[in-house]
């Protein structure tokens, strides 16, 4: 039988849940099979009720749905409806910070303060704002209503697609598809996949690259720089991970999900010194805070607050009996929570309007109350901490360095007078490193938990690829001992390697949580910005690739980067594989519309054969195949040359 996971720790608790009688995510998973081979080729239709329709794939059965529309059309509706679905996830994100950052601006006692003023002067300046003999409230406030415009705007286009290399823009409004509004790209994908609308699967395919755009360049891109005005922009930093990290002597809390803006106010909350002394005299000896899926790599980024685990292991952390709160707010929340905790002490407490749980605690979080609530929940959390029975906590847990923002690698790379991406470009050119890979993305338990992520990451670093991650992905490869430094000399090609040694970094840099996939959009900008490797996105030798993919903000964040001109492989499998139509327009033709292409790949070993064999013909396009030798700086070279 295939392992469950590639992370001893959750093996363990697996087994224990089993002798428990306890039902988790794999369970399930198994109680589905076999699948319904409609819906995982996405050739079914229930966009009407003279349906549901579905497509025989064997070409024996209906080749049309009641309606008339064929395999491609039905295919092509649920994949933009899945872009729908995933740009509105992070766009309502970025939306509720835009506002959060607002509330800082305008009201000075609401526990939220301006953080970076640096990046606050830069997004300003960017916008067009005038920073002049202004205090940073006031230019926050321009920002924030700058920033909650693009949401509700009719005509024009969302300012921050400027950030893109101008190749780049030239294609978008060639194709006309830079994004006018966030919202109005979302509700159009909806319309124009409603019955008896868009019949023209390319058709629909070029609008969902105008959402998806207004996800990547749009909402995340909001979410990301106005979260690191608010609560700082990431650097390097230290933690730790896996559910180790959970605490036999203290109390736990766990917080899951992914908006900072409650993290944020837990964090603060959880250092109170009353609270801290009510932990103690609760029979506790402090507070743990620490994180599952994307808010935990915000708390890690900000905070150096350790990660119990991606989202796979949020029902695992439960059953170590010793979890008294796990705080939700929105996305990647199992239904399934509210069961496990019935058979633990674990309070599992709901916080946003938006995302409830029958069974769980709700604690009503505004950004104006916010404070006030977290140090309600964190005192609830003291609370139960007497009501603890058996704990069973595995040992497994993993240094690694996170915070690897667009600003941090900057500075890493060319120091703090002359910050440029050129040499890594020089180093690309040179042949040390042979490209740049981001591998992102959640966990599924239809493939065994974290080899993907691993097992490709390892071979990419290993070819002298640097790989940049966000997400459960980063998460899974950091418990494998890949976000140290020292993984570098363990585990890089040799070129890597000693780029790794002279900067100081690891060759996996951990970048943040979903919405910072737009971090890596500009990373890719800049690259192409510092010259010698091309005009556009397209041209780089760079690839992304989600190996366990699981939610619909995964394809929006697929077809954003492939939109903006990268080759970008997904494991598991992708619903379109019904229509050889489809698929052959996303694996092959879309490269010719946008510069990159989706293909999928289940088994890590071809990914990396793919993805590699990929940046080797970018790098014979661009003529450096062989590698000039040129001079490797390292940091007294770059400090010289500062002077
Ligand atoms: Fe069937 Fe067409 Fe209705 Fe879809 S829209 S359910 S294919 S009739
Ligand atoms: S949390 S979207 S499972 S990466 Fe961002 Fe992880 Fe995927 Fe959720």
């Amino acid at each position: 039988m295939r392992e469950k996971s590639l992370d001893g720790s959750v093996n363990y608790l697996l087994e224990k849940a089993k002798q428990k009688g306890l039902e988790t995510v794999w369970q399930r998973s198994q109680q589905q099979e076999p699948r319904c081979g409609f819906g995982e080729l996405g050739i079914c239709c229930r966009n009407c009720y003279m349906g549901p329709c579905r497509i025989d794939p064997f070409g024996e059965g209906p080749q049309t749905g009641v309606c008339g529309a064929t395999a491609e059309i039905i295919v092509a509706r649920n994949f933009g409806r899945m872009i729908a679905a995933g740009a509105a996830a992070h766009s309502d994100h970025g939306r509720d910070v835009a506002k959060t950052l607002l509330l800082a601006a305008t009201h000075p006692n609401s526990g939220y303060t301006i953080r970076d003023t640096v990046k606050l002067n830069n997004v300003a300046k960017f916008l067009g704002i005038s920073t002049e003999n202004r205090s940073k409230e006031d230019i926050a406030r321009e920002v924030a209503e700058k920033a909650i415009e693009n949401f509700g705007r009719q005509e024009g286009e969302i300012p921050f697609i400027k950030l893109a290399p101008e190749t780049r823009q030239n294609t978008w409004h060639k194709l006309d598809v830079v994004p006018r509004g966030i919202d109005r790209e979302i509700v159009e994908m909806m319309h124009r996949t409603h019955m008896g609308v868009d019949q023209d699967y390319k058709n629909i395919i070029l609008h969902g690259a105008r959402t998806a755009l207004a996800d990547g360049w749009g909402g995340s891109m909001i979410a990301t720089q106005l979260q690191d005005i608010l609560f700082g922009t990431p650097s390097p930093i230290r933690g730790q991970v896996n559910l180790g990290v959970l605490s036999e002597k203290d109390v736990n809390i766990v917080v899951h999900g992914h908006e900072p803006i409650l993290s944020e106010m837990l964090v603060a909350a959880s250092r109170d010194p009353q609270l801290l002394q009510l932990a103690k005299s609760n029979g506790a000896s402090g507070i743990v805070l620490s994180g599952i899926c994307c808010t935990a790599n915000e708390i890690l980024l900000r905070h150096g607050l350790p990660i119990a685990g991606n989202i796979l292991q949020q029902e695992l952390a439960i059953s170590t009996g010793a979890v008294e709160a796990m705080v939700v707010d929105v996305q990647c929340i199992m239904p399934a929570l509210p069961e496990i905790c019935k058979c633990h002490h674990t309070h599992l407490i709901t916080t946003s309007p938006k995302g409830k749980l029958p069974g769980a605690k709700h604690f009503p979080f505004t950004e104006e109350n916010a404070y006030q609530v977290a140090k309600d929940i964190v005192q609830d959390a003291i609370l139960n901490f007497p009501n603890r029975g058996q704990v069973d906590i595995p040992k497994e847990k993993m240094d690694l360095v996170a915070g690897f923002s667009h600003e941090a690698i900057t500075y890493m790379l060319g120091g703090r007078f002359r910050g440029s991406y050129k040499p890594l470009n020089d180093n690309i050119i040179n042949g040390r490193i042979k490209g740049v890979a981001g591998v992102v993305g959640c966990g599924n338990p239809k493939v065994t938990h974290d080899r993907a992520h691993v097992d490709l990451v390892k071979e990419l670093i290993a070819n002298d690829i640097l790989v940049v991650q966000t997400g459960c992905s980063a998460v899974a490869c950091g418990k494998a001992g890949l976000l140290i430094p020292e993984a570098a000399q363990k585990y890089a090609g040799k070129g890597l390697a000693e780029v790794c040694e002279t900067v100081g970094i690891p060759p996996v840099l951990h970048s943040g949580s979903c919405v910072d996939n737009s971090r890596i959009l500009v990373a890719l900008s800049e690259m192409v910005k510092s010259g010698g490797l091309g005009k556009d996105i397209s041209d780089l030798p760079v690839a992304g690739a989600a190996p366990e993919w699981m939610s619909e903000k995964a394809i929006a964040i697929g077809h954003y980067f492939v939109a903006s001109g990268v080759f970008t492989v997904f494991g598991v499998g992708l619903p379109v594989q019904g229509s050889p139509v489809f698929s052959d327009y996303l694996f092959k033709e879309l490269e010719s519309v946008f510069g990159g292409m989706w293909a999928v790949e289940p088994d890590p070993g071809k990914m990396a054969d793919m993805i590699i064999h990929h940046i080797n013909l970018k790098r014979k396009k661009l003529g450096i195949e062989k590698g000039k030798e040129r001079i490797l700086y390292d940091m007294d070279m770059r400090r010289e040359l500062s002077l």
